[in-house]
């Protein structure tokens, strides 16, 4: 019989219980015979090292177990925002997922950075509301704050008894068999609710509310859910295993189950590479649709291909040898030794790359402790970022350091961690500063003709550039009619669109200061070629693709030299709850750290302050938040945006050709010749 398959994802602020819930999932769906606990390191998912020692999750995992006919891909995400890159390349492969929220600390920060990303893809979500056997649990408290900070369209699915006790029992509520039951109240309330998005309950609803049928009402939900206009909320607890019953049989039946189009051509995307016990890559996809078989040879990314050796799926706890992988599944795949996180898989090979939360806001430079270690090093540092590609690895040219981004302390420590386990490499690290990007202030235009003296390529190009509103990214727009392009060599326009943004966003990697330049529209205002039977302006030897490749950087330079950059640093939002008469204390050090506090709330003898600080200081703040509060305070920081920067401008070294010293760029560049692979481009 076939059966279907939800690819399911489990998020949460970290600690909320996510590792701890999926192994009571696993225990409670008969593939592992007790729970593992995440205290002794014995879990299923979890199973580095770092992850045991540090008692958090680092990487994503896939568990897999069967609940009825559904096959259940699990994937268990970090909560630590260090680890956020991770959860991006989950959400873009699920199903369906489940936000645990901790039912003594309710909705946290990264509960909202969550919420929010998996709102934008519509991915179907139900709550699970954990810890109810921990003291200071709350009820209606954990509704109103999930109602108030992150939806209204939410259906408790159940009652809780004995709450903040070992013994905190779950009682629920409109489960399949309730037409069993005399629950006409129950079935009344979820008919309300439903009814909001669904005339045909209202209607039943006003018709005879004894008669509702509550399989028609369930199914009724599964579409609400699906459509993800309702939310239902489970209570439990993943140590004692209350309401975790109820809510593995739900799974199936209320979140959406994966197409499986096992005919169509053979698409999917890879969300996680890991390495086999012989060091060899292994790419974890997730397929929409057709099927790919070992020793197909598949493209991905969008040149690159690869042949299939061996095919690995998840069944029932433990990795299974098959020979092919299906739309709908998530498989193993070995032999593909150039594919990368975050490719497409197959036809589809055209990258749909969303980010969906903040890239980081931090980078160091890394240092061999052996001086003559250098090179491995980088090796190292570049299959750790195969993994991991966010942590963007640079090397400057001239000083010829090793940089990589990063999202905090935890994350540099985890790095420092491998480097000497895996790679046996023991490192340093330069200061960690902040990754600032660069606003243009003003609009501002460059254009270079073809055929003037100056202008050595053979090509017209004029490029504006306007300021956008902040936090909107970078937007590149063509304002020429299609008989100024050589078409000859981009096709067509919509090729030539994307070549040009190519260029153009390739430029902007690296603005007058060096970041990244951000929040503007650029336009392409002018452009013309030459060809042998032109009009006298345009009339020449035939202009060929080098020719705008390497005209673009210099114009969009002079064009953002006229608009001029503000360098904007990160900064956080914090949240610091503490006893109120630590205080004292406390202010005095916010202020050596130039942080101004609100107190957002007073309770009891408890005081919460929120703030802005610089993200180059959370961390000096966060280390000293327990010797000032007793170890009582609880400080939470997310990034929020970026402002400018006060007091010097921080540059950052080019890694390009410099196009922003016009001479030394066409020295470079035109010396160098028209051989293609010599042309490094920034960011490259
Ligand atoms: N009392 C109680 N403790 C729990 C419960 N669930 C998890 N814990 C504890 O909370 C801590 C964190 O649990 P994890 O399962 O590692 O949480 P997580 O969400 O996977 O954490 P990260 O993956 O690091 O974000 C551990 O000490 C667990 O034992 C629960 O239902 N009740
Ligand atoms: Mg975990």
């Amino acid at each position: 019989m076939p059966r279907g398959i939800l690819n399911l994802g489990i998020l949460a602020h970290v600690d909320a219980g996510k590792t701890t819930l999926t192994e009571r999932l696993l225990y409670c769906a008969g593939v592992i015979d007790a729970p593992g606990s995440v205290d002794e390191g014995t879990t299923q998912t979890d199973t580095l090292a770092l992850e045991r020692q540090r008692g958090i999750t680092i990487k994503s995992a896939v568990v897999s177990f069967t609940v009825g006919d559904t096959t259940i891909n699990l994937i268990d995400t970090p909560g630590h925002p260090d680890f956020i890159a991770e959860v991006e390349r989950a959400l873009s492969v699920l199903d369906g997922a489940v936000l645990v929220v901790s039912a003594v600390e309710g909705v946290q920060p990264q509960t909202r950075i969550l919420w929010r990303a998996l709102q934008r893809l519509c991915v179907p979500t139900l709550f699970f509301v954990n810890k109810i056997d921990r003291r200071g649990a709350g009820y209606d408290r954990v509704l109103a704050d999930i109602a108030g900070r992150l939806t209204q369209a939410i259906i408790p699915m159940g009652s809780v008894s004995g709450l903040g006790t070992r013994g905190a029992a779950v009682v629920p509520e409109y489960t399949d068999d309730t037409d069993d039951r005399d629950d006409t109240a129950a079935r009344a309330r979820l008919a309300e609710l439903l009814a909001e998005h669904d005339d045909a309950v209202l209607a039943a609803y006003l018709d005879d509310q004894a008669a509702l049928p509550s399989g028609w009402l369930r199914e009724k939900l599964a579409g609400q859910v699906r459509d993800t206009l309702a939310h239902p909320v489970y209570f439990g607890s993943a140590i004692t295993g209350a309401g975790v019953e109820a809510l593995l049989h739900e799974l199936g039946g209320l979140l959406p189950a994966a197409g499986q189009d096992a005919g169509g051509l053979p698409s999917g995307r890879v969300f996680k590479v890991g390495r086999g016990p012989a060091g060899d890559k292994i790419a974890y996809v997730r397929m929409f649709s057709g099927t790919i078989a070992t020793r197909d040879r598949v493209r991905f990314g969008h040149d690159r291909d690869g042949k299939v050796t061996a095919i690995s799926v998840f069944a029932d706890g433990a990795a299974v040898r098959r020979e092919e992988v299906t739309a709908g599944q998530i498989a193993m795949l070995s032999g593909l030794a150039d594919i990368r996180i975050g490719d497409m898989i197959g036809a589809a090979s055209q990258d749909a790359d969303g980010h969906y939360f903040a890239p980081p806001t931090l980078e160091t430079a890394l240092v061999a402790r052996d001086p003559g270690g250098k090179p491995r090093l980088h090796a190292a540092i570049t299959e750790i970022a195969e993994q991991d590609p966010l942590i963007n690895v640079r090397q400057d040219d001239i000083r010829q350091e090793i940089y990589v981004s990063l999202y905090g302390e935890v994350q540099k420590q985890v790095i420092e961690a491998t480097l000497a386990t895996e790679y046996g490499i023991e490192v340093g690290f330069r200061e960690t500063t902040p990754i600032c990007v660069e606003r243009p202030v003003r609009t501002g235009t460059a254009e270079e003709i073809l055929h003037a003296p100056a202008n050595p390529f053979l090509a017209t190009l004029g490029i504006r550039i306007d300021p956008a509103p902040p936090g909107t990214g970078t937007a590149v727009r063509l304002a020429v009619g299609h008989q100024s392009v050589p078409l000859y060599i981009y096709k067509n326009m919509e090729s030539f669109a994307a070549a040009m943004e190519d260029y153009i966003t390739r430029t902007l990697h690296q603005g007058l200061y060096g970041w990244q330049v951000t929040d503007c529209t650029v336009s392409l205002i002018r452009s013309q070629y030459s060809v042998a039977d032109g009009p006298p302006s345009a009339r020449g030897p035939l202009s060929g693709p080098q020719d705008f490749r390497k005209l673009t950087p210099l114009v969009v330079m002079a064009a953002l030299k006229r608009a001029g950059t503000v360098v904007c640093e990160p900064v956080h939002r914090f949240r610091l709850e503490t006893p109120a008469d630590t205080l004292t204390g406390l202010l005095p050090v916010l202020a050596r750290l130039h942080v101004v506090p609100a107190v957002a709330a007073t309770r009891d003898s408890w005081c919460t302050l929120e703030g802005d600080i610089p993200v180059t200081r959370v961390h000096e703040l966060r280390q000293q938040i327990p010797p000032l509060t007793r170890g009582e305070g609880v400080m939470e920081s997310s990034f929020d945006r970026y402002e400018p920067v006060r007091g010097p401008v921080p540059t950052r070294p080019r890694t390009d050709d410099n196009p922003l010293n016009r001479e030394e760029y066409l020295d470079r560049v035109l010396r160098r010749g028209v051989r293609e692979k010599d042309v490094r481009q920034t960011g490259g």
